[in-house]
């Protein structure tokens, strides 16, 4: 073990760990790791035996705690839900009061708000930090969200200030040779105090939320492109390149571009044309379509993005039922060069529907768990290091400046006049894809979230109409003011009967 004592810690040597292990150690923190699978310490150790922090591993948990600095920081990074529960379990035995754990897994909101407030019942600080990025990000600069009570954030703020991924405000490209530990002159570092308990985890979760519907919205494009327009997939990459250059530009876009250029190293084909169209999911985009139905709160292209996936995941089904159910539908003979702008433009709309979904959801959050959450800020550090960076969320953030409760980011000025100028389109795509068939939830239902929210009168006069006629749960009425409730005493002799 290394004389000196480390810096901070981190339990779970997978795939996250270990890189956000060296991300730390690069920044010239001693850092001890400690898996529960001791070989794989000696292995990583062995592997990176010159990191300029320096790497301590530890065999027992014992060891792992006597070797770190007081207060203690460790971070866990093991699999989220019952394993994070185990390891928090093993280390209060060992750590002392005022030591800070830091759970930087995909943990539910709700078990860090409950995490927090049994470890500090019991003397100790907790973090729920968000960790966005992936393995990349981890090792070369995530997008961080921590939320906990703020003491313990600014023990762990130098360390979280160095390893974050720190960009260019404008061009949202990596700055090189940025100082560890310090903001970036006209530069964004990428993470910031979110608030209290659990707001981290809740911002990440959105976040994650936001990149189900990015990717999917690019699977809607792809597909127009491919069922309409006939494109190859090169030729799809070389629309998705040029729109890379501008309002779209983006990670996810950029992946995109790179994907439809891979061929099949075994065939020869298209890369995309031999992967299997069912996909996976671990569970976050729902945790957010289901937290919108909770409060309450309008996020259907969150929610479609989750059902997209749900769908695709029964192929056999899917492919038995594309020989029974043959619409009848007719071939796309429009201008194609026309049309694929008109699908630029409908994803870019729909992408800001798509965000304001978000943000709405993070506001209502806000006031359920009393944070006090800062759109500009968070719109900043997901610029860059995280999944959904884009150049778009600078706009977000120009949005929040103007106005920081600005209560739909479609009223913001920038963005209601950059949805009129694109609407036509967005229209024409949703229309075509209705017409010819192809499925494009979240275009449509980004299309019905703008409608309803720009109606100032809904069906709704009807639904509440229907209550009242078979629930007696009353109405309130246009002529009268808000919050007072009324019932008809609907005649039972008109009532219509079941028929048996
Ligand atoms: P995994 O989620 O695959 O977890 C594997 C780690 O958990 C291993 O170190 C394993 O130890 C440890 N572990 C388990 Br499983 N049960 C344990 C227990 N009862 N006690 C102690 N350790 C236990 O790792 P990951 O993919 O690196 O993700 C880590 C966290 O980061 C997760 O919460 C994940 O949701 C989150 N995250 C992942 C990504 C990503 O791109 N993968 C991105 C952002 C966030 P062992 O080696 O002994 O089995």
């Amino acid at each position: 073990m290394a004389d000196k004592k480390s810096d901070i810690g981190l339990v779970g040597l997978a795939v996250m760990g270990q890189n956000l292990a060296l991300n730390i150690a690069d920044h010239g923190f001693q850092i001890s790791v400690y898996n529960r699978t001791a070989s794989k310490t000696d292995a990583f150790v062995a592997e990176n035996p010159n990191t300029p922090g320096g790497l301590v591993g530890t065999q027992t948990l014992e060891e792992f705690v006597q070797s770190l600095e007081r207060p203690r920081k460790v971070i866990i990074l093991v699999q989220a839900g019952r394993a994070t529960d185990a390891v928090i379990d093993g280390l209060t035995e060992l750590l002392e009061p005022d030591d800070i754990i830091i759970d930087g897994g995909n943990a539910l909101w709700t078990d860090t708000i409950r995490r927090e407030k049994d470890l500090n019942a019991k003397g100790f600080r907790f973090v729920g930090s968000g960790v966005s990025g992936g393995e990349e990000g981890a090792r070369f600069g995530p997008s961080l969200m921590p939320g906990g009570k703020e003491s313990a954030w600014n023990e762990l703020k130098p360390i979280w200030e160095a390893i974050a991924a720190k960009v260019d405000a404008d061009t949202g490209k990596p700055i090189d040779g940025a100082e560890p530990g310090k903001p970036v002159e006209g530069g964004v570092t990428c993470t910031t105090y979110i608030g209290e308990n659990g707001a981290g985890h809740y911002v990440k979760m959105v976040h994650n939320g936001i990149e189900y519907g990015d990717m999917q919205m690019i699977c809607e494009a792809y597909q127009l492109m491919g069922n309409l327009l006939g494109m190859e997939p090169k030729e799809m990459s070389e629309t998705f390149g040029t729109w890379n250059e501008g309002v779209l530009d983006s990670f996810l876009i950029e992946i995109t571009t790179d994907i439809l250029q891979q061929t099949d190293p075994e065939t020869g084909v298209p890369f995309v044309d031999i992967v299997l169209d069912t996909a996976g999911q671990k569970g976050t985009g729902k945790w957010t379509a289901v937290n919108a139905l909770d409060m309450g709160i309008s996020a259907p292209l969150i929610a479609e993005a989750v059902f997209a996936r749900c769908i695709s995941a029964v192929k056999d089904e899917r492919v038995a039922a594309s020989e029974v159910l043959k619409a009848d539908v007719p071939g796309f003979d429009g201008d194609k060069e026309e049309f694929t702008q008109a699908i630029h433009d409908a994803l870019y709309c729909s992408k800001i529907c798509s965000y304001a979904q978000g943000f709405q959801l993070m506001r209502e959050a806000q006031n359920e768990y009393d944070w006090n959450l800062n759109f500009g800020e968070i719109s900043m550090i997901w610029r860059g290091g995280c999944i959904i960076r884009a150049a778009f969320l600078q706009k977000i953030f120009e949005a929040y400046q103007r106005d920081e409760n600005l209560a739909n980011l479609l009223l913001d000025p920038f963005f209601k006049s950059e949805i009129e100028r694109c609407e036509a389109n967005w229209r024409k795509v949703v229309a075509a894809g209705a017409i010819h068939g192809v499925p494009i939830p979240a275009f449509s239902s980004a299309l019905a979230y703008y409608d309803s929210y720009r109606s100032a009168r809904l069906p709704a006069n009807l639904l509440q109409a229907q209550r009242d006629y078979f629930g007696a749960h009353t109405y309130e009425r246009t002529d009268k003011p808000r919050g007072e409730f009324f019932h008809i005493d609907w005649p039972e002799a008109d009532r219509p009967q079941l028929k048996m």
